[in-house]
């Protein structure tokens, strides 16, 4: 299925959605709604949707002849992982990775960017730590608590063993996130590799066929 992708800038994320009748995905701390990218416009329904995973069920179920991420009776499963994986690796990452994507936004977005993460995390972004061992520990623990749950399926990188579900996304993207930040020749990446018996790795390196966007 042919798409396009369309650059925009933080400060310009609640507008547009706005414009395009993209629904909010959350509330910010002050009850506000929280309007968030990726979001998606579908010319061949007349329809909008938000959040990465809400797109995912929506594009499974509107094109169904494309190679399926949530086979049947996998929904709930699914569901609950993704909640399980996001708790987990959320509660475990390095704030220094804020500071990491601060560093490579465009001038408008780094000024937003700053005033949202010091209103969520309550502190100045120059305080958000640098990636101390501490820090580094927790994030790995996180993984390997989400390993653990791979390596019951007894083998095969994914966690339904040899089939790619919606859920391996879930999980790559934390590691892809920190590649995209430091880079492949980073210390703190090639640490991130060696993971889990390497694990992690194995896993990006299945992916790799879907992490570019083609135009
Ligand atoms: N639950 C959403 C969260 C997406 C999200 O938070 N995206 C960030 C960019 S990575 C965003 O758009 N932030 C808007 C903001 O901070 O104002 C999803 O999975 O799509």
């Amino acid at each position: 299925m042919p798409y396009k992708t369309v650059w925009v800038e933080y400060p310009d994320i609640e507008k547009l959605s706005k414009e395009i009748g993209s629904e909010p995905t959350g509330n910010r701390k002050d009850g506000s709604p929280y309007y968030s990218l990726p979001t998606i416009q579908d010319p061949n329904t007349n329809t909008v949707v938000s959040d990465s995973y809400r797109i995912a069920e929506y594009l499974e179920k509107t094109y169904p002849d494309s190679p399926k991420l949530f086979p049947e009776g996998s929904e709930g499963l699914q569901a609950a992982f993704h909640d399980m994986v996001n708790k987990t690796i959320y509660s475990g990452f390095p704030l220094e990775m804020m500071k990491l994507v601060h560093n490579i936004l465009l001038p408008r977005s780094q000024e937003y960017f700053q005033r949202a993460m010091e209103e969520t995390f309550g502190k100045k972004l120059a305080e958000f730590s640098d990636g101390s061992e501490v820090q580094w520990e927790g994030y790995k623990v996180a993984y390997s608590k989400v390993a653990a749950y791979y390596d019951k399926n007894g083998g095969g990188h994914f966690i339904q063993g040899d089939e790619l579900t919606y859920m391996d996304f879930n999980v790559a993207v934390f590691f892809a996130w920190r590649k995209y930040l430091t880079g492949e020749e980073s210390d703190e990446w090639k640490k991130m590799l060696t993971w889990d018996n390497g694990k992690w790795a194995k896993l990006m390196e299945a992916l790799k066929p879907y992490e570019s966007v083609d135009e």
